[in-house]
């Protein structure tokens, strides 16, 4: 059984790179600085993919993240990532530790996180799911998202799989995915029309304008799903999901709440508002009640790991079919061996 250490994590443990500027090295292949080990494959998600890869030099290793820039577009949102990540230097943030630019391909060498994505962890058979776990986590994403604000930079795709676990047994989580972020300028009213719509806020959705309250609202479903397993804007379809946003109704009547503390759902409640301006800043929760106290809720919450598992289970056959989609989409011709 793995009890998550439940205690705050030792920041110096957590900063695995030495913090440094990047500048981009244009027609430079990073194969003279690195070994990229294709066969390693760490991640897959609306990002890309993501290769293990070795300085030769120091023999430490990375993440390398190969993004094909097809038109001026996906080159400037490219060109924002490499912007906003070099200015992110956090314990619970992704570094970015070098860039290569040659005109077709964009490659980033990225922190090597190796933990996976923390609800693949969570729903382990080895972990037992504490509202203890949940707050230890919950403290981290605050911490993290609070220092992305304290710079002016809104992550604007805040999702579990954009959370990861630094080892496979630790407590320490990081946040990752910046293609989507942007920063804040308040002389100009910032819309955008993207974002995963299960965890996208209605200002969003409605197309009104987005602040650092639009990560708050992410937080709140994120935090909803990790104590109840259930998704609560959860559609069939996107449209769905959207739907189910923009009237913004949930209720914590569900089996799974019933071992959840009235703290946690206070939390919750103060994070899925429709007005952004009233929903607290990720310096406000680190000062909840439910943040702050150590609860002493220590009973595994059975019910909220089984209905997560399904989750899990459906998010992976989604991005299965997907990955199926775009390869057919590139020309590959796949048979199915019905079993
Ligand atoms: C890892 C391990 C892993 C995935 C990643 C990194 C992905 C990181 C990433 C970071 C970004 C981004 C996309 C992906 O836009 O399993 O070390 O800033």
């Amino acid at each position: 059984m793995i009890y998550v250490d439940e205690d705050d994590p030792i920041e110096d443990d957590d900063i695995l790179i030495p913090y440094r500027d990047v500048k981009v090295k244009h027609n430079v292949d990073p194969k003279t600085d690195y070994d990229i080990i294709k066969d390693e494959e760490l991640g897959r998600g609306s990002y890309g993919t993501v290769y293990l890869c070795r300085e030769k030099s120091s023999g430490h290793e990375f993440a390398a993240k190969y993004v094909h820039v097809k038109n001026k577009e996906e080159r400037r949102n490219m060109e924002n990532e490499i912007d906003i990540m070099s200015c992110l230097h956090h314990p619970r943030i992704i570094q970015l530790y070098d860039a290569f630019d040659n005109g077709k391909t964009i490659c980033v060498m990225l922190e090597l996180i190796s933990g996976g994505e923390l609800f693949e962890r969570v729903i382990d058979e080895d972990f037992v799911l504490t509202e203890k776990a949940c707050v230890a986590f919950m403290r981290q994403i605050c911490d993290g998202v609070g220092y992305i604000h304290s710079q002016s930079i809104i992550h604007l795709d805040l999702k579990p799989e954009n959370i990861l676990c630094l080892t496979k047994t630790g407590n320490r989580i990081k946040l990752i995915d910046f293609g989507m972020a942007r920063r804040f300028d308040p002389a100009k009213k910032l819309k955008v029309l993207f974002g995963t719509p299960e965890f996208t806020a209605p200002e969003v959705v409605n197309f009104d304008e987005i602040s650092f309250y639009t990560d708050m609202w992410s937080l709140g479903s994120i935090c909803y799903l990790l104590l109840s397993g259930i998704s609560p804007f959860y559609g069939d379809t996107d449209l769905e999901s959207m739907t189910k946003v923009t009237v913004g109704k949930y209720d914590f009547d569900d089996e799974a709440f019933n071992n959840i503390s009235q703290d946690a759902k206070d939390f919750i409640k103060s994070l899925l508002v429709m007005d952004g301006k009233k929903r607290l800043t990720a310096a406000q929760c680190l000062e909840h009640t439910w943040l702050k106290k150590s609860p002493k809720q220590t009973t595994a919450l059975s019910t909220t790991k089984a209905k997560l598992k399904k989750f899990v289970i459906r998010k992976r056959w989604i991005k299965a079919v997907n990955t199926i989609i775009a390869l057919q989409k590139m020309g590959a011709k796949i048979d199915f061996d019905l079993v």
